[in-house]
Formats: structure tokens, C-alpha cells, sequence
């Protein structure tokens, strides 16, 4: 493959309504997508991958405008210079790259945009490419903090017609037993589960454990990134499964949050931990140790959502993602929507990463686009 042109557009898309969590609350999503252009044996063909990042280092210590200079500066230069001397593959990014200390979500990008253009030179899907056998993955529904626990149980209530199989409520200190009490009130068997966003501390062992009385499927990152030991400590605690989402960055951190008990359940998010090819070592990683994965989101676009219903085809995928309709955030879509079908999303079939967006949806959502010098 050699790579020809390379652009980052920066698009803004208004949320449906604001999502809240502990850390912030976004009424628009600013996310930036890669247009890779290269040439494969003698074939032209685009990549096309969105970045996980949010504008503010909020979520992870990455964010858009840092997501841009590193690529620009560091990752995209050190992949032409590799290109220049050996066969560039989707599968050798990673090494090439390696000598970048960090930055997974800036690689991740990089690494799908070549694997989205690998794969339609090739005319192969994700899907068959990683050997998924199902059509259609569960779809789960995170439900932001509310003003109040009658507007959550309104905002539950309506995600459950629509048919989604599982409902995360975001927690906080103060927004956590009550809320999470009244909707286990309203909806005694439905699949839930909560998402702290590292919001609480060692400290609150005790005051979390309550929440062990609501039968949730497992509590997500209650506690900070670094805080693995600690994990493994409140996990001894609570009778509710761990599950870690922000802690694990890569296969090896997934290794050691099931080695040390930090992790009974692991939240996968291709973004988070470098690329797709490092999320499929993790669910190989925990099925081989009998720990549960689940499908993670970062409010992708059609770009992103498509690749991430692929992966969760894999058999260790046993638990309800974070993989929702286009609806559930965007009016509109830059890509063709997801749509619920009977509280499923259809895994695309099409060749490469799948979602192409739309150039008329996509040029109006772009705020900025840059041409990267090769
Ligand atoms: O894409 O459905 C989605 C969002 C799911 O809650 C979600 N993501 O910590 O898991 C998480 C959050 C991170 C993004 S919050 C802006
Ligand atoms: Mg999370």
C-alpha cells in the first residue's frame, strides 16, 4: 500500500439532546474523521476511520486538536517513511508506531483508515475478516444524568419501547442509589447496569456496596484510570461484577486487570486501547480466562458504529454494548443510520469497515478539514 493523500476533517454534530456523565456534559459531538487515500496494487482506494477523542481531555488525556498535531507531526510520517522501505499493512501499523509513546486514539484512527482501505482493495468485509458468523448484535442504550429520577424514568421508559435490550445509567456521588433504586422499582427484570466514569474513590467501598442490592448486571470504572490495585480491592467488596472500561488501554493492561481480580468484566473500546486489531487480542485475552466482554462507545457516527458491530459479532462478546441506533444521538447521521431492528443492530456486510458517509451529510458537518503534508 502506498498512501497518497491523507485529510482529517473536524465535523460538529449537534447530540439529540445533552448527554451528562461524571466528567462533563456534551451537547455536540466534535469528532474528527480520516479520509485516507492509497494505492493497492494498482487499485485507488479511500479508508475512512473517526477518532474516539473528545475536544476536551476529559474522558482519556486525548483530544481533538492534540489528536491532529500528533498525527500530523509524529504517526503519519513515521508510516510513509515505513511504506517507503517494506509492504505497509494494517496489520504492521502498530509497529510502526510503536516508538509514540501513547496516544492510542490518534493510532487507532491511523491503523483503521488503512485497514478500511486494505480491506476494500480487497473486497472483504470486517465482519469476514474477523470470522464473525452472526448478522446482528443486541443493542444496549447508555442514559446520561438526568435532572431528576422522573425524567430518568421517563428517559428509561422510552429507550424500552424502542426496544433496547439493556439500559447503563450513568452514575455520580449524589446520582447513584436513589436513581438507580427507582428505575429497578420500574423495571424489575430488565438488564442494568451503572458507568461512574472514575467519579468515586476507595473511600465510598461502602456506600457503592448499596448498589449491590439492585441485581446490575456490573458497575463500570467506578474508580480512576490508574486505580487498578484499588479495583481489585472494591471488587472483594461489592457482590456486584467489576468491569473496567477507562483502566484498560491495551492487551496488557486487560491482562493484568484479570490477573489481580481489578476486573471480572472488560468494557472494549477499539479507540481506547490503539485500534481494532489490539481490541481482538483483548476479547481473545478474556475468553481464553472466562471474563465477559462487552462493546463499548465513544457516540460513534455510521463510521465507527459499523466496525464496532462487527467486532461485538465475536463469540466472546456474551454481554449487551454500548451500541446503540444513529437516532439514540444524531438527528442525522453522516453515514446511512443505524436502526434498532427488533432491539438489534445489523452487522454490515459490505466491504471494508463498512459506512461510508455521505458527501453532502458529511460536508455540511465539517467544521475544518486538513490536508496532512505525506
Ligand atoms: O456511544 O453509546 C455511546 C456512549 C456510551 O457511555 C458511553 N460512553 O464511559 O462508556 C463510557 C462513555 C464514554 C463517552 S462519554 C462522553
Ligand atoms: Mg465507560
Amino acid at each position: 500500500m502506498r498512501i497518497r493523500r491523507v485529510q482529517l476533517h473536524t465535523l460538529a454534530l449537534p447530540l439529540v439532546t445533552p448527554f451528562t456523565t461524571s466528567f462533563s456534559t456534551q451537547t455536540e459531538r466534535r469528532v474528527l474523521v480520516m479520509e485516507l487515500k492509497a494505492a493497492i496494487d494498482g487499485h485507488e482506494v479511500t479508508g475512512w476511520a473517526e477518532c474516539g477523542a473528545l475536544s476536551e481531555p476529559v474522558y482519556s488525556s486525548e483530544y481533538t486538536e492534540g489528536v491532529i498535531d500528533v498525527v500530523a507531526r509524529h504517526l503519519l510520517p513515521r508510516l510513509v517513511a515505513a511504506g517507503a522501505v517494506g509492504p505497509l499493512t494494517a496489520e504492521t501499523v502498530s509497529e510502526h508506531l510503536e516508538k509514540v509513546v501513547g496516544h492510542r486514539m490518534a493510532k487507532a484512527m491511523l491503523e483503521t483508515a488503512v485497514l478500511d482501505a486494505q480491506l476494500r482493495a480487497a473486497g472483504l468485509s470486517f465482519k469476514d475478516y474477523l470470522g464473525v458468523t452472526r448478522d446482528r448484535v443486541p443493542s444496549g442504550v447508555s442514559v446520561g444524568i438526568q435532572d431528576s429520577i422522573p425524567r430518568l424514568l421517563d428517559t428509561v421508559a422510552a429507550y424500552l419501547d424502542e426496544g433496547y435490550q439493556r439500559i447503563k445509567l450513568k452514575i455520580q456521588p449524589g446520582w447513584d442509589i436513589e436513581p438507580v433504586r427507582a428505575v429497578r422499582e420500574a423495571h424489575p427484570r430488565v438488564p442494568l447496569q451503572v458507568d461512574a466514569n472514575a467519579a468515586y474513590t476507595l473511600v465510598d467501598a461502602a456506600h457503592l456496596a448499596r448498589l449491590d442490592a439492585f441485581d446490575l448486571l456490573l458497575i463500570e470504572q467506578p474508580l480512576g484510570e490508574d486505580d487498578m490495585r484499588q479495583h481489585a480491592e472494591l471488587a472483594k467488596r461489592m457482590s456486584t461484577p467489576m468491569c473496567l472500561d477507562e483502566s484498560v488501554v491495551s492487551a496488557t493492561a486487560a491482562a493484568d486487570a484479570i490477573q489481580t481480580g481489578a476486573a471480572q468484566v472488560i468494557n472494549i473500546k477499539p479507540s481506547r486501547v490503539g485500534g481494532y486489531l489490539e481490541a481482538r487480542r483483548i476479547h481473545d485475552i478474556a475468553r481464553a480466562h472466562g471474563v465477559a466482554v462487552w462493546c463499548g462507545g465513544m457516540l460513534e457516527t455510521g463510521i465507527g458504529r459499523a466496525a464496532n458491530a462487527a467486532l461485538a459479532g465475536l463469540p466472546g462478546f456474551t454481554l449487551t454494548g454500548d451500541i446503540s441506533a444513529s437516532g439514540r444521538f444524531y438527528k442525522e447521521d453522516i453515514t446511512e443510520p443505524f436502526v434498532l431492528v427488533d432491539g438489534h443492530i445489523m452487522i454490515p456486510d459490505a466491504p471494508g469497515l463498512a459506512a461510508v458517509p455521505d458527501p453532502a451529510r458529511l460536508e455540511a458537518a465539517t467544521v475544518a478539514s486538513v490536508d496532512l503534508p505525506l
